[in-house]
């Protein structure tokens, strides 16, 4: 078979080490926010993991390969170019293949972490069931990729762009643990609380670790989600962030947006509503999303070396 990956030097001498590695997606940089905090959030994000024991693996597709771990210039690329394809499970083959640049979603992020042999992810939020969803069945690839890949995603779990109940019941059904980092609900995005209760609190990053350590043991292969909420001093006000949300969902179904460009469409529309203050809260909590992940991925390793 050829070769279709392609590691980084920091990435593959980690991985001689059996350091913890961390792995970041592309779609936040090239689709998620605009140009230059996008690249700004990427670097920070990855010294965060730095600064934290591990060792960040940015994903991406260039060249007919995929890239675990990016140089500052492959960054600046996905964060400035403006043909840079959205790439989940189904666009893999095709992007490389036909050699253009994709950015990974969550979904694909996933399955080219696995493929590395990454246990780890670090993102914003997750894809999941659209609002509306029983009439357009939109419903992210995230979710089924949750449901049968090997990697735990920390994020600060779902925006009210969603359909949050319906997202973690289908996460239910799935079999997909979802665990609240500190707090006994579903953090939504911008806001600490959406008024779901989660079925799993946990405290503090070893025992998460050790969560996933007995999962993957006992052979359930699915993915593992921890919900991590936005810092405190950074949330926005729920009736502020909510109100501009609905709009932005509006504006979106009555300009006939669908398919993949849904939610890069409301991310955009929601920046521009805010004046930039939600930008604000997406940065930092993703930057608290390293944080927590990388210390959960270090801890996990040093449970593999026990
Ligand atoms: N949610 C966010 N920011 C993002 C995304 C989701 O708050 O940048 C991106 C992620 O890459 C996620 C993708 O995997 O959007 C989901 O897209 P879709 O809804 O089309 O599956
Ligand atoms: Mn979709």
């Amino acid at each position: 078979m050829r070769q279709y990956i392609q590691f980084s030097e920091e990435v593959e001498l980690a991985k001689q080490k059996g350091k913890a590695i961390v792995a970041l997606e592309s779609t936040i940089i090239s689709h998620g926010m605009p140009y230059p905090q996008n690249v700004e959030m990427a670097k920070n994000v990855e010294q965060i993991v730095r600064d934290n024991g591990g060792v960040p693996a940015t994903i991406a597709i260039m060249n007919g390969e995929i890239k675990i771990g990016l140089n500052d210039e492959e960054l600046e690329t996905l964060a400035q170019e403006s043909d840079v394809a959205k790439v989940s499970r189904r666009d893999i083959a095709e992007i490389i293949a036909t050699k253009k640049i994709g950015a990974t979603t969550v979904a694909s992020t996933m399955i080219c972490a696995q493929l590395a042999d990454i246990k780890f992810f670090v993102t914003g939020g997750i894809g999941g069931v659209h609002k509306g969803a029983e009439q357009t069945m939109d419903i992210s690839a995230d979710l089924d990729e949750l449901s049968k890949t090997k990697v735990t995603v920390i994020c600060a779990g779902a925006k009210s762009i969603l359909d949050l109940d319906k997202t973690l019941e289908y996460l239910e059904t799935k079999g997909v643990p979802v665990v609240g980092y500190q707090t006994d609900e579903l953090p939504a995005f911008f806001t600490r609380e959406s008024g779901l209760k989660l079925n799993t609190r946990m405290d503090d990053v070893e025992t998460i670790a050790q969560l996933a350590e007995v999962h993957w043991d006992l052979g359930l292969d699915s993915g593992i989600v921890v919900a991590n909420p936005v810092p405190e001093e950074n949330q926005l006000d729920p009736e502020f962030i909510n109100d501009i949300i609905d709009k932005a969902v509006k504006i979106a179904e009555q300009n006939g947006i669908h398919g993949k460009d849904t939610t890069p469409f409301l991310l955009s529309e929601i920046v521009d509503q805010t004046n930039g203050q939600s930008l604000e809260t997406n940065i930092k909590l993703v930057e608290h999303n390293a944080k927590i992940g990388t210390q959960i991925a270090v801890a996990f390793t040093n449970l593999e070396n026990e």
